[in-house]
């Protein structure tokens, strides 16, 4: 048979299989965007899992409204007595990403870092096409489009999501631009992300056979399955299971893919600096995008490319999946609006008393009964390990627009993002590195703050709390590329560029030996806008082993200024104390990672072993914990 046949008779099978399950209008809708690859993805997803029905999702409001109104008649939301309020809530042990049931799907040769999951593709595919079949029956699929970056930009990248849950489409529509039209423009090229999602079987709502957890990720077919979970960081397919792929496109094209906030900081005189900030989950990333009084463009992804030779960097998304845990009026006051008046919120895994959410660290009195992620509650009710219920999860979320926020930056929507000045990375650190330092450079920095990010674990991901781990960028659990051609692609991408954004690192979680944090909630504030005043050389610095810290006068002003409140030198003494021994011992940790993996750049070996350096002569010369005054 030519080639053209083989393709006209493809697609007569799948219009055929695509006719049995969608009316006529469904069809229409799907036949009109012209693109065979997306109708034989659609029509695979629906052969294997084998819904009653399918609902096709434009961009017309009226199709939207669809959606939210199935999450609702479906019971995965529930509405709350606030007007546009739902609850969702995912299973017990279904309350978090899951690295271990997460796998890429490794083809015959390719060779994979152990730090990366992954198993077979042969064998993968079948295990999850296995656990996927017939899911759907009885139930109507939704198909739904979107697009990951600004639409009719550089940084557009297509995704079509098939799933069997409303509220997953919910959240989407929420977090994402709306992608039909940006698809049609695509026309029939097949260039774009394919998501492919079911609960499985579901009893009082929530997945069944959460042991059957399977997340499965084919590069070379731009495709992610999920299957018996419904945790959005599992099931959003646009989130992090995009992430993973669009790593990979960025790192064969040469540009960045990055789980980094975007800022802007006002600076004096009006000006906007904007910055990119890299956390580990739930270490402090979302409440920096959201310092009241700067702007905020992105809370968790940022793709950034170079343009007219300028680093440009979008937000991936156009709303937030946030942490609620510690959302209180006074320390967060423009997501607390949100959460509190009318309009479009998706509350997830909290406490539901009498219609009104509930979370954890939330500075009111929590009612003694109620429902939540372990359905009919009551103070004192013990799961079956005998543990003690809180009256909601710890990481218990909100979903929202982004453009809800009173700080919302409609920068984001530029179709050439925003130019980037500065990086900034943080993870959670009680013990080890400063407040706020800069890199000397791009390499050093890259090297010193990016990749040798530590962060202690979070209840963001399934698995024990509070260990201390390596988190590459705050991107390791997402690399679909070997650690070390990922830090190769950072480094070429500071080299192409004339002035690469200045990288600085902040550590938020320092502890006093008392065990208290050395710094308030608020202090953030101050660390940015030293940072912006960097920026534009209206600082000077101390230069130490592993970067630039600021002046003590300088913090003290910012302090007054931003806190009004006095900064101590006894506590800058705190905070930017040269911490010796634990930097020689982080060195020694990572330096130990990067010997294990191969292709590392010599750049992050030659860079470490200089820092090292620097840090023994140091001590040598002034002790095992150096005052910035000595310095
Ligand atoms: C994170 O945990 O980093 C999040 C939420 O942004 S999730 O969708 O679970 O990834
Ligand atoms: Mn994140």
């Amino acid at each position: 048979m030519g080639k053209k046949k083989a393709e006209n008779a493809a697609s007569a099978e799948v219009i055929e299989i695509l006719k049995a399950k969608l009316d006529a209008r469904n069809l229409e809708k799907l036949l009109a965007l012209g693109n065979p690859a997306m109708h034989r993805f659609v029509a695979e997803a629906v052969a294997l899992c084998q819904p009653e029905s399918v609902f096709v999702c434009t961009d017309d409001p009226a199709d939207i409204a669809y959606v939210r109104g199935q999450a609702v008649a479906r019971k995965e939301e529930t509405p709350l007595v606030t007007e546009g309020h739902t609850v969702h809530f995912d299973g017990y042990n279904d309350q978090g990403r899951d690295p271990g049931a997460t796998k890429y799907l490794a083809p015959p040769g390719v060779v994979f870092s152990p730090r990366i999951n992954h198993v077979g593709k042969e064998e993968g595919l079948v295990e999850v096409r296995e656990r996927m079949k017939d899911t759907m029956k009885g139930r109507q699929a939704l198909v739904r489009f979107f697009c990951l970056g600004p639409t009719e930009s550089e940084f557009a990248i297509s995704c079509v999501q098939v799933t069997d849950s409303f509220y997953v489409g919910h959240s989407e529509d929420l977090l994402y631009r709306q992608g039909y039209e940006q698809f049609r423009r695509l026309g029939d090229k097949p260039d774009f992300f394919r998501l492919l999602h079911s609960c499985g079987e579901t009893v009082d709502g929530v997945s069944k056979h959460h042991d059957k957890k399977c997340i499965r990720i084919d590069l070379e077919e731009n495709t992610v399955y999920s299957v018996n979970t419904q945790y959005a960081g599992n099931t959003v397919g646009l989130k992090k299971l995009s992430l993973r792929l669009s790593i990979n496109k960025a790192s064969r094209e040469g540009w960045l893919s990055e789980h980094m906030l975007l800022m802007g900081v006002n600076g004096p005189k009006g000006r906007v600096t904007y910055l990119a900030g890299a956390f580990p989950s739930a270490c402090g990333k979302t409440s920096t995008a959201m310092i009241p009084g700067e702007r905020i463009v992105g809370d968790d992804l940022a793709f950034l490319r170079i343009m007219g030779g300028q680093c440009r960097a979008a937000n991936v998304e156009h709303g937030i999946f946030g942490i609620i845990q510690d959302v209180k009026a006074a320390s967060d006051p423009l997501i607390w609006d949100v959460l509190t008046k009318p309009g479009e919120v998706i509350f997830s895994n909290v406490l539901v008393s009498d219609g009104t959410p509930y979370w954890l660290g939330d500075g009111r009195m929590a009612p003694a009964s109620g429902v939540n992620f372990s359905g009919s509650w009551q103070t004192g009710k013990k799961d079956a390990a005998g543990e003690e219920i809180p009256h909601a999860h710890k990481n218990a979320r909100y979903t929202i627009s982004l453009s809800k926020l009173g700080n919302y930056d409609a920068a984001c929507d530029n179709p050439r993002g925003v130019a980037l000045e500065g990086v900034i990375y943080g993870g959670r650190d009680s013990d080890t590195c400063v407040a706020v330092e800069e890199a000397f450079d791009w390499v050093h920095g890259t090297v010193t703050k990016g990749a040798t990010l530590e962060s202690e674990t979070t209840a963001a991901v399934i698995g024990k709390q509070g260990v201390r781990t390596f988190d590459l960028m705050s991107n390791l659990q997402f690399l679909s590329v070997p650690p070390g051609r990922y830090i190769a692609r950072h480094l070429e991408f500071g080299a192409k560029l004339k002035s690469p954004p200045r990288i600085f690192s902040v550590n938020y979680f320092l502890k006093g030996p008392d065990g208290k944090y050395l710094s308030g909630m608020l202090d953030k504030k101050v660390w940015v806008q030293w940072i912006e005043r960097r920026l534009h050389g209206e600082v000077e610095v101390i230069q130490t082993p592993t970067g630039q810290i600021p002046l003590y006068d300088d913090l003290a002003k910012l302090f007054r200024e931003c806190r009004k409140e006095e900064f101590t030198k006894e506590k800058y003494v705190e905070l930017f104390s040269v911490r010796c021994v634990k930097l020689l011992e982080k060195i020694e940790r990572i330096m130990k990672i990067y010997r294990s993996e191969t292709d590392v750049p010599e750049a992050v070996f030659k860079t470490l072993e200089a820092q090292g350096e620097r840090i023994a002569a140091l001590q040598a010369k002034k002790g095992d914990v150096v005052s910035p005054l000595e310095l």
